[in-house]
């Protein structure tokens, strides 16, 4: 795509409402699905940057849909900050650039979507966690955006990707691929086929209608939070094409199986991948200090299982991909979704002989949280 970049970066600076002249751009993030561009605009006042973001519409069926969804927790989120409310303190949020058409995406030759924010300057992702303090403050940071959005007005939010965290359909469908076996990779993918089939229960584990339906980010990864570049803290939630309704277990869990890992996420050698159990409590101790007094007890109950559920079902999904010849992810050589499925398996089987440990974590975390009980026994 990058390549191609440069015949489209003048339709877009002519259609969305951009100050100045393109000068300077470059691939941003690193995103498995969409494909996004930092650009520098400059006119006689000075220089901005933009970042132009072309939405992968193989993923996202319906980006219309996605782009009122973030137009309608993006105007939300805003609201918050005006009004002052606390749990917005210290935070910003993504501000979409309009098109000049007044519309919040541009079409591309019939068919490319994109969409334009503006630039946060002075903040940073990062792919691993280098400090307890910097998972604690991106755990904080999903927990005040889950809690900001609880009372967005309107309509329920379209699904963004219809059953998305629906993990028996992932489990289905890693069945199907097995059966299709389209790239001829089964044969060799035994133990990675075994190892999910031994663990299928986890397919079914979390039991949805005990939940209420949230809005939730359903894509809760490290680098999904931007960090203040001298302080560290975390500044602004990102990449909100999955904000819809959910549940907080699927957050949390996602969460922790990305920043609590002690090699990333496509780490080759699998016997080096583990739970990290410092960064494991960081995250516990910022998402429920913020958290704790707004959650029910089924879904506090089901916080250690959805780290379990989440990492096995984005292994299923990564060993699905490979399976069906790496039509879903971005990849980066051929192995890369098995290699990615191996390190989440090998995650999880550490999560497993790590339950009592981080039980008695979350259990900490709950206890030094601001008083739950009372608020609970309030609703
Ligand atoms: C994708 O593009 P990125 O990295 O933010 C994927 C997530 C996976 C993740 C695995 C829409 O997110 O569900 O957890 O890769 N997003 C979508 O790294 O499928
Ligand atoms: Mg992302």
């Amino acid at each position: 795509m990058s390549g191609a970049f440069d015949s489209r970066l003048r339709m877009l600076a002519r259609q969305f409402a951009t100050h100045g002249e393109p000068v300077d751009w470059s691939p941003l993030g690193s995103g498995h699905i969409n494909d996004t561009f930092v650009v520098t605009y400059a006119d006689s006042g000075g220089s901005s940057k933009l970042v132009h973001q072309r939405i992968n519409t193989d993923v996202f069926g319906d980006p219309v849909a996605v782009m009122d969804n973030i137009a309608r927790v993006l105007d939300h989120l805003a609201a918050k900050r005006r009004a002052d409310d606390p749990i917005a303190a210290g935070m910003t949020s993504l501000e979409l650039v309009p098109a000049i058409d007044g519309r919040n995406f541009v079409v591309l030759d019939g068919d490319e979507y994109w969409r334009t924010y503006a630039h946060i300057d002075g903040a940073e992702t990062i792919d691993t966690a280098a400090t307890a303090s910097q998972a604690r403050g991106a755990a904080a940071a999903y927990g005040r955006f889950q809690r900001m959005l609880a009372d967005l007005p309107g309509p329920r939010l379209h699904e963004s990707i219809p059953g998305f965290h629906d993990t028996e359909r992932r489990y289905a469908d890693l069945c199907a691929a097995i059966d299709e076996d389209r790239a001829g990779r089964a044969a060799a993918c035994r133990a990675e086929i075994a190892l999910a089939g031994s663990r299928s229960q986890l397919a079914t584990a979390i039991e949805r209608s005990a939940l209420p339906e949230r809005i939730t980010h359903n894509d809760t990864k490290l680098n999904n939070v931007m960090l203040d570049v001298a302080t560290g803290e975390a500044v602004c939630v990102i990449d909100l094409d999955t904000v819809m309704p959910g549940t907080v277990l699927y957050d949390f869990g996602d969460m922790v199986r990305s920043a609590a890992i002690t090699t990333a996420e496509d780490e080759p050698d699998a016997d080096a991948v583990r739970i990290d159990l410092d960064i494991f409590e960081a995250l516990a101790h910022g998402y429920l200090g913020v958290t704790a007094d707004w959650l029910t007890e089924a879904e506090i109950a089901g916080l250690g299982l959805s780290c379990e559920v989440i990492t096995y079902e984005i292994g299923i999904r990564f060993l699905s991909d490979y399976l069906g010849g790496d039509r879903y992810f971005k990849t980066a050589y051929p192995e890369h979704n098995r290699v990615r499925a191996r390190a989440q398996f090998a995650l999880l089987e550490d999560m497993q002989r790590s339950r009592d440990r981080m039980t008695a974590i979350l259990d900490r975390a709950l206890g030094q949280a601001p008083d739950p009980g009372r608020q609970r026994l309030a609703r």
